[in-house]
């Protein structure tokens, strides 16, 4: 597969005005019969070419007369000699039950369901695939009654009726246009919970939620996210649904976390199912957040949508922010945005830093697919966050109203959009731009002089761009009394070039600088601040997150120090921890946070060489050495934190499951809490502190945890969603055997290489978070891992390209290890069947 480049985008040379599908369903061979209504645009002579991948063609008419001047490739329909409007007629046929890609139409579990975004309704029939062709739909769906009694589509249903042949059909039309990638099927035998949300203008929309058999009792949760998301979406940005009924489904096959098909919504049972006996506190919020998002999209994304796909981020940076402020209303704030900072540090970062580093609109695609990054979501939303910042609340509630006057019912890009927010408000957005169109982490600089500061910028090169420009960056800086004594005093500078200074408000004097306080841009702060002065941030920072990311700073110190032999560093931080503890006591949701080193994997994010061997044991030696310092207060406070009321998912509760699971986890590292996990094991009446017991033992206490696993897994084998936790905990688990114990995963009843979540669940836990494990020096990891992913690419590629990833950075690792990564991954590439996605990642990773 060519590359594409977003700058040879040309409008297409025809469009559709009107579709009309006809389905008739069968798992080996479903009839696909298209009727669409086309015209040319502008004037030229080309011959329509329509995308189609694996369909086999029938025939083709135009204007109702049989055509033969075509001519057909593994890729394209291409029409010669056609009017300027016609009727196209064709009929395809494909093979759902064979496609194993989840991609197109598919099985799930025997229910058809379907997968179009971002080029899969080219597998369903011959399409102008391309999400600047906006069509009516209207869709016939034809399947045998007794086990399909269920069939949706976008929209409204307009009629239904029965077969003699035991079949039955339903009609349903989609009154708004659309791109083929917002295009939805679904045939099965579901569970249906229903509800009903009226608009604020009084439009009564019914709410249909469809389940596994069985699962009703799980679907609450979701529904409720959902009343919650549409309420909110009118209150924050009067958006209006705008349909009579929405419907979701939850499918256990699913290549993503969920899909924003107009009207019909298509989720990985995921984030669709939740009770407190088989869901965590954070499935909750998961679920609540993913309901909210692809409720969002039904505006930023289906109303507007994107003119090409290297234009992505318009509706999904735009509505992860969205999903996030949404998230911070209805949760705690220090938590959730803690949750998305660490995915910046977590995996952003490491995307820039990496061969796959891109603009959050990029510039050059092979696969599609391997786009639906990090950088495009969520440093996408991080650069939507600096608008709001610049324009404040108000000013960007205008600008997406202004927004919508202008596009609706359009495809446009990214620029469309800065240029309304920019058009809106009285404010020159040119500079701002840069960010969606430059690649790679910026590095702020600070330089203090008496009460001046010289602030410098620079973004060093990345893989796919060699020269950086300065960017507009919102710079938000605390400045945090050294010993307590007065207020802080918070500022925002607009940073606008290399270098910039800066008049302090007040004197500096006796103040300690909180740098990118509340994480107001995707940026990292180079100038390490002492300990004396993290110290400072984190005793009396105003900004909790800044407390947050001052103990963050510390323990990495502590860990690379401790990497150096140097003791000291470790010891201060280990009583600047007892010392925080002690004082903040009462503040369970800030120590719940603070007590969470951070991950070996940011660590390695961070870092441009690591020794994997000393960062692994450095990480330990820190986390234990600040538990024995805290362990008598962290006995104190556990003994008041282990008897609670039956569950409940409110906020109160949820601190303090957090705090249990927090201070546990440290002091497990300390003492022999074998006995006290066991009990809250066995008393637990929900999955969050079951999965704190589990945590906690895994962490230290090997045959505690072989027990309760083995408990665990005699309790839930027979349902895979909640399973997944288990086959995660296991393949995260550092033990020397620990291929072998993968071996033994994926050789478990409820293991198939057919289902994402299994396969993310075991090898994609490992590779991510499994750092000992990959990493094994003989090179036995990835040989293991890899052998794997050839497996598992010729069956679904998306998957395979997505668990690839931890490996592309293989350069950052000593050279022995370099060597054995190249090997495989060079194994990869030699592999004559391999998919276009990991081509695009692991040539791109060696070259
Ligand atoms: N458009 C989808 C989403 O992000 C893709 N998974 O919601
Ligand atoms: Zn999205």
């Amino acid at each position: 597969k060519a590359a594409k480049r977003r700058e040879d985008y040309l409008p297409p040379d025809f469009t559709v005005d009107h579709i009309d599908l006809k389905i008739v369903l069968a798992a080996d061979a479903t009839s696909v019969s298209a009727v669409l209504q086309v015209t040319r645009i502008g004037s030229h002579e080309r011959p329509l070419c329509l995308d189609g991948e694996q369909l086999t063609l029938k025939s083709v008419e135009v204007d109702g007369i049989a055509w033969t001047d075509y001519q057909l490739s593994e890729t394209a329909l291409t029409i010669n000699g056609v009017p300027d409007s016609f009727v196209l007629s064709t009929v395809v046929e494909i093979a759902p039950a064979h496609n194993t890609s989840l991609e197109g139409l598919y099985l799930s579990d025997g229910a058809f369901c379907t997968q179009c975004e971002a080029e899969g309704f080219r597998k369903i029939t011959y399409f102008l695939d391309r999400p600047d062709v906006l069509s009516m739909y209207d869709v016939t769906i034809t399947a045998p009654q007794d086990e399909y009694p269920q069939l949706l589509s976008n929209g409204n249903k307009l009629a239904s009726g029965h077969n003699d042949d035991g079949t039955h059909w339903v009609k349903w039309q989609d009154p708004h246009r659309k791109p083929c990638y917002l295009f939805a099927l679904v045939a099965g035998d579901f569970d249906l919970l229903t509800d009903e949300f009226t608009t604020q203008s009084g439009r009564v929309v019914a709410l249909e939620l469809y389940v596994d058999k069985g699962k009703l009792n799980r679907g609450q949760h979701a529904l409720d996210s959902l009343k919650r998301a549409m309420r909110w979406d009118e209150e924050v940005f009067g958006l209006e649904y705008d349909l009579d009924v929405y419907m979701i489904v939850a499918v256990d096959f699913f290549n993503m976390g969920a899909m924003e098909n107009k009207g019909l919504n298509v989720f990985n049972s995921k984030f669709v199912l939740a009770d407190s006996e088989t869901a965590t506190d954070d499935d909750y919020f998961n679920i609540e957040s993913v309901i909210a998002h692809e409720y969002f999209h039904n505006w930023t994304g289906n109303r507007v949508t994107c003119r090409d796909w290297f234009q992505l981020s318009l509706k999904e940076g735009l509505t992860v922010f969205r999903d996030q402020i949404f998230s911070e209303t209805f949760n705690s704030p220090l938590a959730t945005r803690i949750k998305q900072v660490k995915v910046i540090r977590e995996h952003q970062f490491a995307e820039d830093a990496g061969p796959m580093s891109h603009p959050i609109r990029p510039d050059e695609v092979i696969e599609m697919n391997n786009f639906y990054t990090v950088t495009v979501y969520d440093k996408g939303a991080e650069v939507i966050r600096m608008l709001w910042t610049l324009l404040t609340p108000e000013g960007f509630k205008r600008g997406m109203r202004f927004y919508f006057d202008r596009h609706d019912g359009q495809a446009v890009t990214c620029d469309d959009f800065v240029n309304a927010m920019q058009d809106a408000n009285d404010i020159d957005l040119s500079l701002f731009k840069r960010w969606y169109g430059q690649s790679g982490t910026p590095r702020i600089s600070i330089a203090q002089h008496g009460d001046k500061l010289t602030i410098g910028q620079h973004t060093p090169a990345t893989a796919d761009q060699a020269s950086k420009q300065a960017l507009l960056i919102p710079l938000q800086l605390e400045m945090v009394p050294s010993n307590g004594q007065g207020e802080s005093v918070q500022l925002t500078v607009a940073l606008k070039s290399e270098t910039q200074e800066v008049l302090l408000p007040v004197s500096s004097g006796n103040r300690v600088l909180s740098v990118n306080s509340g994480f107001s841009a995707p940026v990292i702060v180079e100038q390490q601040a002492s300990l004396a002065e993290l110290g400072s941030i984190l005793s009396f920072a105003k900004s909790d997150f800044d407390r947050w990311e001052a103990s963050q700073a510390l323990f990495k110190q502590a860990m690379l120090a401790n990497m150096e032999g140097d003791a000291s560093v470790i010891n201060e931080t280990a009583q600047l921890m007892a010392q925080f503890i002690t004082a903040e006591q009462r503040n369970l949701a800030l120590l719940s946070e603070v007590l969470i080193p951070p991950s070996v994997e940011s660590l390695v994010a961070g870092l441009e060489q690591v020794n994997v061997d000393a960062l692994l044991n450095s990480h330990k030696a820190v986390y234990k050495r600040v538990a024995i310092e805290c362990a008598p207060m962290l006995e104190k406070l556990l003994a008041a934190l282990v008897l609670r009321d039956e569950y409940a998912y409110t906020p109160e509760q949820i601190v303090q499951r957090k705090a249990l699971n927090t201070l546990l986890k440290l002091y497990s590292q300390c003492q022999d809490t074998s006995d006290m996990l066991t009990t809250l094991f066995t008393n637990a009446d929900n999955m969050t502190d079951t999965l704190t017991a589990l945590q906690a033992a895994q962490l230290g206490n090997q045959s505690t945890f072989e027990s309760l696993m083995q408990q665990f897994e005699e309790r839930w084998q027979d349902d895979p969603l909640v399973l997944d936790k288990w086959f995660a905990l296991h393949a995260t688990t550092e033990r020397p055997d620990i291929l072998a114990r993968l071996q033994l995963l994926m050789e478990h009843k409820q293991y198939t290489l057919k289902n994402p979540n299994r396969i993310r669940a075991i090898l994609g836990s490992f590779a991510f978070y499994n750092t000992a494990g990959l990493h094994l020096s003989d090179g036995s990891g990835y040989r293991f891992f890899t052998d794997h992913l050839l497996a598992i690419d010729p069956v679904n590629p998306q998957v395979a390209a997505r668990i690839v990833t931890p490996l592309l950075s293989w350069r950052k690792f000593d050279s022995d290890r370099q060597d054995k990564i190249k090997f495989h991954l060079t194994r990869i590439l030699d592999n004559p069947q391999i998919s276009s996605d990991l081509f695009e990642k692991v040539s791109k990773s060696l070259a």
